[in-house]
Parts: C-alpha cells; structure tokens; sequence
C-alpha cells in the first residue's frame, strides 16, 4: 500500500484528524485515484468497528476515529463531486430517528452527488414528518434513509407510513442501507430498494429514478 493511505489508515485508527487530512491532501497530490483513498478510509473504519466489538476500543475512540475520517472526506470531497452537471434528479437523504450514525450516509450522499444528482440532506435524527415536510418543499424523485442500529431500523416503516399517510408515497422512490438493513427487510418495509455501500447505492438510485 502507498505511504498516504497507510498514514490515512494509522490516522484514523489512531483518531489524529490532523494526519488523515494531511495525508489525504498528500495521496490527491501523489495523484492516487479518489476511490482508492475512499477505500482506504472505509476499510479503516471497518478495523474500528471491530476493535469496538472486541472490546478493544470503546465509545471515545469510536468518536475520534470517525471525526478524523469525516476530516479527511472533507478534503476528499470535491474530487468525489463531479463539477458543473446538471442534476439527474433530487434526493432527499437522512439517518432516521434516534440514530446519530451519519458517515455512511455522508458517503451515500457524496457518491450520488458525484453521479449528478442534486442532494438535500436532512441529517441525522430526522423524524417522519421531517422527512415527509421536506418531500413536499423539495419535491425530490428519490427519498433515502440510512441506519446503523438494530434500534432505529425499524423507524425506517415509521416513515414509509407517514410518507403514505400524507399520500406521497407514489411520488418517490425509497431507498434505504445501513449495516443491518437486508433486502429481505426492504421488500417486506415496502422499500424500493436498498445497497449495501455508497458506490451500489449511487448506481440504485440512477436505475430508480
Ligand atoms: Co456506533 N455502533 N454506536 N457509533 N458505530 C455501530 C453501528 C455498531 C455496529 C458497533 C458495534 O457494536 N460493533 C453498534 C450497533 C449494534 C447494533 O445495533 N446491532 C453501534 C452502537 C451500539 C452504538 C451506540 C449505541 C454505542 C453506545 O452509546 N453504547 C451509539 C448509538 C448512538 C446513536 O446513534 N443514537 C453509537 C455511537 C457511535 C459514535 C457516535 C461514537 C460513532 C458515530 C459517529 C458518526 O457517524 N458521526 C459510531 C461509530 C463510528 C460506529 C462504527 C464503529 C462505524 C460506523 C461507520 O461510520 N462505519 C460502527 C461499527 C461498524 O460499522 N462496524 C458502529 C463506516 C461507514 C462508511 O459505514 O455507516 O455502515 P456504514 O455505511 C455504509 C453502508 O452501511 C452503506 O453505505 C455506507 C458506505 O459504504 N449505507 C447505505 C449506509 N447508509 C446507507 C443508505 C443507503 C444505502 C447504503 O441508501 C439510502
């Protein structure tokens, strides 16, 4: 692996957000590919979640592992969006509510920016009738919820409802990812769809809309 994304990788296991964006900067400028620090930064971010479920990192370490990865995403970012397209269509993203988790929907967000798309994003513990007032202001094709808890998955139907009980549901296409959700759980929510990282989810949404 190349010195950057090797430092990128210590950056984040290490929390130092300083480094990771440093040797993003770094890995941009040695002209390595944006999806190869993507990766290298995703496949960090997995390494933490591990050390968590061993019991090796805990809550704290979590937090700083994930601000140093959203430091570098920042500086990522603009190689990620392609520039000056016209948008295939408007997305309306949040994590549902109770759920803080919001790396992967930044992910989500930013691939599917990337694939023209033009996005509002709700943030994280967004309630239904957030999710259903901003369907009506936005007036978006596609409608994307992310969670990462066991807990707060099940907010995902909570909004469906709302979203059909303010009749809209034939307005939008609904996508939905997070590490818990399967397509068996979408299918029987009545989602339109799911993927299960941000790359499969920006080419779902280009087929749904
Ligand atoms: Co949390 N956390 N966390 N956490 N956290 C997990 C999710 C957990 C699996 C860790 C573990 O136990 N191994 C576990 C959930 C267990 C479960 O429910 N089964 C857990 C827990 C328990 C908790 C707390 C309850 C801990 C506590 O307080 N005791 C707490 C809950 C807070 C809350 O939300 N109310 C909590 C808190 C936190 C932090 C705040 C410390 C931090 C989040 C910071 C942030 O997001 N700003 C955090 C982190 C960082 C993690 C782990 C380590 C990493 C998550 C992450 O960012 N992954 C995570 C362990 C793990 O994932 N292995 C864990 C990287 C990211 C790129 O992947 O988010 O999966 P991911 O997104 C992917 C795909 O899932 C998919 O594409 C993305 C990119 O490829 N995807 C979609 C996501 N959304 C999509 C939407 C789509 C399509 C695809 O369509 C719309």
């Amino acid at each position: 692996m190349n010195n950057s994304l090797e430092n990128i990788t210590r950056g984040i296991l290490d929390g130092n957000q300083s480094l990771v964006s440093a040797q993003v900067q770094a890995a941009l400028t040695d002209k390595i590919e944006p999806r190869s620090i993507l990766d290298a930064m995703t496949s960090a971010m997995a390494e933490v979640g591990r050390l968590f479920e061993e019991g090796e990192f805990f809550v704290p370490e979590m937090l700083v592992a994930a601000r140093a990865m959203q430091g570098g995403l920042v500086i990522l970012k603009p190689q990620l969006v392609a520039a000056d397209v016209q948008p295939v269509g408007k997305v309306i993203i949040g994590t549902v509510r109770g759920d803080l988790h919001d790396i992967g929907k930044n992910l989500v967000s930013m691939m599917m920016e990337g694939a023209g798309f033009e996005i509002h994003d709700l943030g994280v513990d967004v309630p239904p009738e957030k999710f259903v007032d901003a369907i009506k202001e936005i007036n978006p094709q596609l409608v994307c919820m992310s969670a990462l808890l066991t807990t707060t998955m099940t907010n995902m139907p909570a909004t469906i409802d709302a979203i059909k009980q303010a009749g809209l549901r034939d307005k939008v296409k609904i996508l939905i990812g997070g590490a818990p959700v399967t397509e068996a759980y979408a299918n029987q929510i009545g989602a339109d769809g799911t993927a299960q990282d941000a790359s499969q989810a920006a080419r779902l949404a280009a087929t749904l809309v």
